[in-house]
């Protein structure tokens, strides 16, 4: 862990002060648990797609199998995972902000793991599938020689409960992260790359309603020259310090 990191006094002294607070967390706040994010390469058997290939419905219809088979290895993937310093730190902030929602690309539910409750899920979550043809939900199903397994209501071919490219977010997530932004006195944009809307417009949604905005990346994005703070860095050694130095104790 590098020297204590300094924040400047006047982030420090208003996050001390705030009521209400939104983050929105992407691939990069995940990173660090090692998983991998959607700007590395795909790798081994998947090295010839890209996510944008493989995360859509036409993809789906035009190859169930390997859309499924793919999100069956992510999940395994996350079977050795866990949150890292970045998800604890989150899930502190949560505990001292009176007013705070977590909004997530991910669809990891680590952060859920590492104890934030109010999580917004806007792209879905890989744990949970759901039926193609009646929508109905299912948290376990049985794994069969054929994937993907199909829906015991109705024999429909199940798919991972996650929005892919081209599908509306679901609506009632979207309410609720964009009510966030248009009412919060600080948003946090951390570990995305603020390139897949609507997902990125929700922090220049809140700058608009004179919210102060802090970024938390490794590297720069569009949001970073509207950013009040732009803190360039690793999400899980930023964050846990950021949370000592304003509210003191495990960050
Ligand atoms: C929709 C679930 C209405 C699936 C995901 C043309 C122009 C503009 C927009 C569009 C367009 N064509 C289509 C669109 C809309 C499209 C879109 O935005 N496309 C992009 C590619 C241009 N959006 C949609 O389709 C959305 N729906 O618009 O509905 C509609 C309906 C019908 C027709 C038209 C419109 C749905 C989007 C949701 C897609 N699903 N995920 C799955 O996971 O498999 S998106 C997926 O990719 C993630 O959820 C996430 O949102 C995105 C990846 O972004 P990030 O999370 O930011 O990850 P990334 O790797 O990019 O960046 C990581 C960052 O972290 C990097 O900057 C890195 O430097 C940093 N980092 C790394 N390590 C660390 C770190 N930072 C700190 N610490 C570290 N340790
Ligand atoms: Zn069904």
């Amino acid at each position: 862990m590098s020297a204590e990191l300094l924040f400047r006094d006047d982030l420090v002294k208003r996050l001390r002060d705030v009521v209400r607070a939104a983050v929105l967390t992407g691939a990069g706040a995940s990173q660090e648990s090692g998983v991998r994010t959607f700007r590395d390469a795909q790798v081994g058997l998947w090295a010839q797609f890209r996510p944008e290939d493989l995360a859509t419905p036409e993809a789906f219809a035009r190859n169930p199998k390997r859309v499924w088979d793919w999100y069956a290895e992510r999940r395994r993937l996350l079977q050795d995972v866990e949150p890292n310093p970045a998800h604890w730190a989150l899930a502190e902030m949560e505990r001292r902000i009176p007013h705070f929602t977590l909004i997530t690309q991910n669809i990891d539910g680590l952060h859920q793991r590492a104890g934030s409750v109010h999580v917004v899920e806007l792209h879905g979550n890989l744990h949970r599938v759901r039926c193609s043809v009646c929508g109905r939900y299912a948290e376990r199903w049985d794994e069969t020689e054929e994937t993907p397994p199909r829906c015991v209501a109705c024999g429909g071919m199940l798919r991972p409960d996650v929005v892919w490219f081209g599908e509306f977010l679901p609506r009632l997530e979207w309410e609720r992260a964009r009510s966030a932004a248009e009412t919060c006195q600080v948003f946090f944009s951390i570990g995305t790359s603020g390139v897949v809307e609507p997902a990125a417009s929700l922090p220049f949604i809140a700058k608009r309603q004179g919210a102060l905005i802090v970024e938390i990346n490794l590297e720069a994005t569009p949001l970073t020259p509207s950013a009040d703070y732009s803190l360039r860095g690793k999400a899980g050694e930023i964050l846990p310090a950021l949370v000592r130095a304003v509210w003191g104790g495990e960050g």
